[in-house]
C-alpha cells in the first residue's frame, strides 16, 4: 500500500552505507547518557549522528517533514539492527537493561531532526518518556488498553496547540510524536489517515462547527488521572495556516446540539474513510507522524498476543516544537517531564 510513487515523500529507505554510519556511531554514545534520565542531552548527540551519517537528500526529507507541516507521517524502513533486545515486558514497564537505549536514541534523533524535542506527562506513566506499547496483563484496565483495536485518534486530545495560546502549565498535545518497532511477529499495523482525506468529505458548515471552541475533552487512557479540558476546537487553524485536528471518539464531546451533531459527522465521515494506510513496524523501523494531520489507530492484537516475551512491542516518544516549550510547566531536576497545572 505504501510503496507507490504517490507516496514516496512519505518513505526513507536508507543506503546500507547510511545505516552502518548511524548504527555504529549511536552505540559508542557513552553509558551516562540515559534516555530517561538525560533525553534532551541524547537527543542532541543523535541529531549530530544524523547530521553525520545520512546523505543530503535524506537529510532534507527529515528537515522538509518539519518546517512546512505538510507531511502527514514519514517511514523510514530499517533505520537500526535490533542485536541483544531483552525479551518484550508484559506489565508496561521499562526493561533495566541498557539494548534498548540504540533505538530509543535513534527516534530521539529522528525527532530531533525533523525539528521537535522530545517531552512526556508526569500524569501519564508517571512521566515516563519513553512508552511501552505493548500487549499488558498487569490489570483489566491495562490489558484492554493495550490490546484492543485503536480507533483513529490524536494523541493527547485535551491537550492544547500552542496556537491556541494556553496558560502556562495547561496540557499541550504535541505537534508529532515518534514510533519505533521492536519486535512485531504478526505484522500488526499502524493505520494512518491524513486529514486531508476526512476534510474533503465534510461540508463545510460542519467544518465551521468544528472550528468553534465549543467541545471538551478528557484525558486518553494511558494518563494516570483525568485532565479535562473544556471550550476547544476539533479543528484550529495552524500556524502554517493549515487546518489542524484533535480527536479521539470517545474523549471528546460537543457542548451544544450543533457541536455534538458535526462531531458525529466527522466520525462517520472517518470510520467510513477508504483513504486508510497499514504500516506494519518491523524491528527497526522508524515512524514519525505530524500530530495535526495525521489520525492514526491500530488493529486489535488481543487475538496474538502470548505475554511470553516474544511479543509486538513498539516504543512511542511526543515531539513538540521549540516554541511550545515557552507553554510548559516542567520539573527542576527533570526538564523533559511537564507537570500539568491547571
Ligand atoms: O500500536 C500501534 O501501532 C499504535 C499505538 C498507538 O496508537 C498509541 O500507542 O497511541
Ligand atoms: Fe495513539
Amino acid at each position: 500500500m505504501l510503496h507507490d510513487k504517490k507516496n514516496s515523500k512519505n518513505i526513507i529507505l536508507l543506503s546500507v552505507h547510511e545505516r552502518n554510519t548511524i548504527y555504529s556511531a549511536l552505540q559508542k554514545i557513552p553509558e551516562n547518557y540515559d534516555q530517561e534520565k538525560t533525553p534532551l542531552e541524547l537527543e542532541k548527540l543523535a541529531y549530530d549522528i544524523i547530521m553525520n551519517s545520512f546523505y543530503d537528500s535524506t537529510l532534507l526529507k527529515l528537515s522538509h517533514f518539519g518546517k512546512y507541516n505538510d507531511v502527514p507521517f514519514l517511514f523510514v524502513r530499517n533505520l537500526i539492527p535490533l542485536i541483544d533486545l531483552p525479551p518484550t515486558p508484559n506489565n508496561d514497564s521499562s526493561p533495566a537493561t541498557p539494548s534498548w537505549k540504540v533505538p530509543a536514541a535513534a527516534l530521539l534523533g529522528l525527532l530531533r531532526f525533523t525539528g521537535h524535542t522530545a517531552r512526556s506527562f508526569l500524569d501519564e506513566m508517571g512521566g515516563r518518556l519513553c512508552h511501552m506499547v505493548m500487549p499488558s496483563m498487569n490489570d483489566d484496565k491495562s490489558y484492554l488498553r493495550s490490546t484492543k483495536k485503536l480507533n483513529f485518534h490524536t494523541e493527547v486530545v485535551n491537550g492544547y496547540f500552542s496556537e491556541e495560546n494556553p496558560a502556562i502549565g495547561a496540557p499541550l498535545s504535541p505537534e508529532s510524536f515518534g514510533l519505533i518497532g521492536l519486535r512485531n511477529p504478526d505484522n500488526i499495523s499502524t493505520t494512518l489517515l491524513p486529514l486531508c482525506d476526512v476534510l474533503k468529505n465534510l461540508k463545510q458548515e460542519t467544518i465551521y462547527e468544528l472550528m468553534k471552541p465549543n467541545f471538551t475533552a478528557r484525558s486518553q487512557s494511558s494518563f494516570d488521572k483525568n485532565i479535562e479540558v473544556k471550550n476547544i476546537a476539533v479543528l484550529n487553524t495552524c500556524l502554517n495556516g493549515q487546518i489542524g485536528i484533535r480527536y479521539s471518539h470517545s474523549k471528546l464531546q460537543g457542548n451544544n446540539e450543533a457541536a455534538q451533531q458535526a462531531y458525529e459527522e466527522l466520525s462517520t465521515v472517518i470510520k467510513n474513510s477508504k483513504q486508510i494506510m497499514h504500516v506494519a513496524l518491523s524491528p527497526g523501523d522508524a515512524l514519525i507522524l505530524n500530530n495535526r494531520i495525521c489520525l492514526h489507530g491500530r488493529s486489535a492484537i488481543s487475538d496474538t498476543a502470548k505475554f511470553d516475551g516474544t511479543d509486538r512491542w513498539l516504543v512511542r516518544i511526543y515531539g513538540y516544537k521549540e516554541n511550545s516549550t515557552a507553554f510548559m510547566n516542567t520539573l527542576e531536576d527533570s526538564r523533559h517531564i511537564m507537570k500539568v497545572d491547571i
